[in-house]
């Protein structure tokens, strides 16, 4: 692709620019399939729409662009570690990656004229997490949207990462959705101390939901005006979330628009978390559509 087919798709930009909050660093894709915004913050995917569909993504009205701060919706990656570090809670909640500026090291227009990105995080190893690894993220941009996660310890010892696509869909209101695929399947009810329960019937929202689903199937949907349909590859661990009127009210950059949104996070977290030996390398996919 020549450099000026490259800069007519992609447009460097930044988010004082398209939301009026300066602070972060912006992509933004438009081509004939799909209009994309990508911080490079955590190479969050922050805006996703195919031509003449629906948004698929939510991002928040009240989301701030600071540097250091996971953007409150689209995709934010957490990684190495899902939710609360589990050998010391005070350590930033969801891993380290979705607040680190990532490098883009490619991008490339497809024959069928997709957009592919890849962005790349190399941690050092620290205090917080002692391993040092390598992360690729690469999105493909078309009328669907392909997310691919290649991780790879580059320490010298084994590790555990446990790591979601933290997925923040757009919904009219979320007390009406359905997720369709985790029926009879067990979860972690992070609302009930973590205890487990078995999912009867479709997954809904009427109030605050909070439930980890180990081992869970490849496929959802979600059933809205619009529904979205979500296949994964290596990813065993489903989370659904919504906060809820209370404690979305607690939230400042939630507050009353939490009907707009549920998530249904794709990863490996918990019971399946990766476990990589030293030069081990681990990969795994999520195909969404609207
Ligand atoms: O994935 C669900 C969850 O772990 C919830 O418990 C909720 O707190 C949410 O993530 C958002 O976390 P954040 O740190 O982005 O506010």
């Amino acid at each position: 692709m020549s450099d000026q087919k490259q800069t007519d798709l992609i447009h460097y930009t930044d988010s004082g620019a398209l939301y009026g909050k300066p602070g972060l660093d912006l992509l933004l894709v438009e081509t004939l399939h799909c209009r994309a915004v990508i911080a490079k913050q955590g190479a969050q995917l922050l805006e996703f729409r195919a031509s003449n569909r629906e948004p698929l993504l939510w991002l928040s009205p009240k989301a701030l662009f600071e540097p250091g701060k996971s953007v409150r919706g689209g995709i934010p990656l957490c990684l190495p570690w899902f939710g609360d570090n589990r050998v010391d809670p005070t350590r930033p909640k969801h891993g380290l990656v979705r607040a680190k500026t990532w490098e883009l090291a490619g991008v490339k227009e497809l024959p069928r004229g997709e957009i592919e990105l890849v962005f790349t995080y190399c941690h050092g190893g620290n205090a917080l997490f002692s391993t040092a690894f390598l992360c690729e993220v690469t999105m493909i941009l078309g009328r669907e949207l392909d997310l691919q996660l290649r991780l790879e310890n580059r320490g010298d010892e084994s590790a555990e990462f446990s790591w979601a696509w933290h997925t923040y869909y757009a919904v009219d209101d979320v007390r009406e959705v359905e997720v369709r695929g985790l029926e009879n399947c067990e979860f972690l009810d992070k609302t009930r101390g973590l205890r487990r329960f078995t999912q009867e019937g479709v997954l809904t929202f009427p109030g605050e939901v909070d439930r980890v689903f180990e081992n869970a199937p490849a496929q959802q949907q979600i059933a809205t005006r619009a529904p979205i349909e979500s296949h994964s590859e290596n990813c065993h661990s489903v989370i659904a979330w919504n906060p809820g009127a209370e404690l979305a009210a607690t939230l400042a950059d939630v507050g009353e628009h939490y009907r707009e949104y549920v998530c249904v996070e794709h990863g490996n977290a918990f019971a399946n978390s990766w476990q990589l030996a030293p030069g081990e390398m681990a990969s795994a996919a999520l195909r969404l559509a609207r």
